[in-house]
């Protein structure tokens, strides 16, 4: 009976070496082995059971050799297990592999709109001369728009401005202009700002013409301040936006608001002031009005004309960039094609 029992054990036991030793066993086919020899109802333990009629001396004999074998397949499943996990492993890390030398996705990265890097350049210029940045509505009232500015009701300088009203009194603002009234309402003298933003007019489209469009202005307000000054400041401002060779020229005007006025022009830099097409054959081009501020602008905000004198200055911040970058047409600014907008 014990012979017969060995006997068996023994055969299970060259079965279970080579089932455990298989090349191909995966997780569960083990777990399933594991469950099958050393299971609480599993074939080894079934051994013990049928010891019952067998001596002491002998059933030690068969549980000595039961408990060989669970030695030896628990140590073959830990072994197998081991060299699943590491194939695995190996099968995960050839999978997960990353390629280094794919070329990357570039992400797209944002451009500054023309317009932006132009007015950051106009207050970078204005902040290094002591200016500081003020700002005003957009929706403004007639009286800072026109009649604090010396252009009073029923006047023909308001036909200079196509105005779009709100209501009659208010109206989306011209021009820059009436913050320089606001300031002054606001502040004694002296004064040294500029401001940029939107202006409106009811203006027809073209390649020149917007109805919202961009001004930068600028006002400064002291004693003793001369035309002299205005020529300085800005034909060093001209200088630094267009180049050191550009020359700028004061051509007489008119504006309601500034006396004396002036038109400034900029050399053509397409015929380096030849006459071009560009120019229309001037050889110049007008970059912004100007002027010594009306000592009626003065009343009207509390200044008094006789102890102070001031400048100010205004242009159109689309006209500027598109003569900087050779820009055609101004409907460019506002249709935001990444061809466009991604050259600057
Ligand atoms: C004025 O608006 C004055 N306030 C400027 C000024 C300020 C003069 C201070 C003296 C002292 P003007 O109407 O010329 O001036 O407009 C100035 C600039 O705004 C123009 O040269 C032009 O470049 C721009 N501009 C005017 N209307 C439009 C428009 N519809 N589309 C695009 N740009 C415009």
């Amino acid at each position: 009976m014990v012979e017969k029992i060995k006997e068996e054990i023994e055969k299970l036991k060259e079965e279970g070496i080579e089932l455990l030793k298989s090349k191909n066993l995966d997780k569960e086919t083990l777990k399933s082995l594991r469950i099958k020899y050393l299971g609480r109802k599993g074939v080894l333990n079934s051994f013990l059971k049928r010891l019952s009629s067998l001596s002491p001396e002998e059933k030690r004999e068969i549980g000595k050799v039961v408990n060989q074998t669970k030695v030896l397949f628990t140590a073959l499943i830990e072994d197998k297990e081991r060299e699943i996990e590491k194939i695995e492993a190996q099968k995960r890390l050839e999978e997960e592999k990353i390629d280094v030398t794919i070329p990357g996705r570039i992400s797209r990265v944002g451009y500054k709109h023309p317009l932006n890097v132009i007015m950051e350049e106009i207050k970078d210029f204005f902040f290094g001369m002591n200016f500081s940045l003020a700002e005003g509505p957009e929706i403004e009232d007639d009286y800072h728009n026109f009649e604090a500015l010396n252009i009073p009701k029923d006047h023909p300088a308001r036909d200079m401005h196509d105005t779009l009203f709100v209501s009659d009194n208010v109206l989306l603002r011209t021009h820059t202009s009436p913050v320089q009234i606001r300031t002054m309402l606001a502040q004694k003298p002296p004064v040294r700002i500029i401001t940029m933003g939107r202006c409106y007019r009811r203006d027809a489209v073209d390649s020149t013409h917007s109805p919202m469009f961009h001004q930068v202005e600028g006002l400064l307000v002291d004693k003793n301040v001369s035309m002299g000054d205005l020529k300085g400041i800005l034909t060093a401002f001209v200088k630094r936006i267009f180049g050191e060779d550009r020359k700028v020229r004061f051509r007489p005007s008119f504006f309601p608001f500034t006396e004396p006025s002036a038109e400034v022009d900029v050399s053509c830099g397409i015929c380096k002031g030849k006459g071009c097409k560009a120019c229309g054959y001037t050889g110049w081009l007008e970059i912004m009005g100007a002027g010594m501020v009306d000592p009626e602008v003065f009343k009207a905000v509390g200044y008094d004309p006789s102890e102070y004198t001031g400048f100010a200055f205004g242009m159109g911040i689309e006209r500027i960039a598109m003569l900087k970058y050779n820009i055609d047409d101004i409907r460019l600014f506002y249709e935001n094609d990444l061809r466009f907008l991604s050259q600057f």
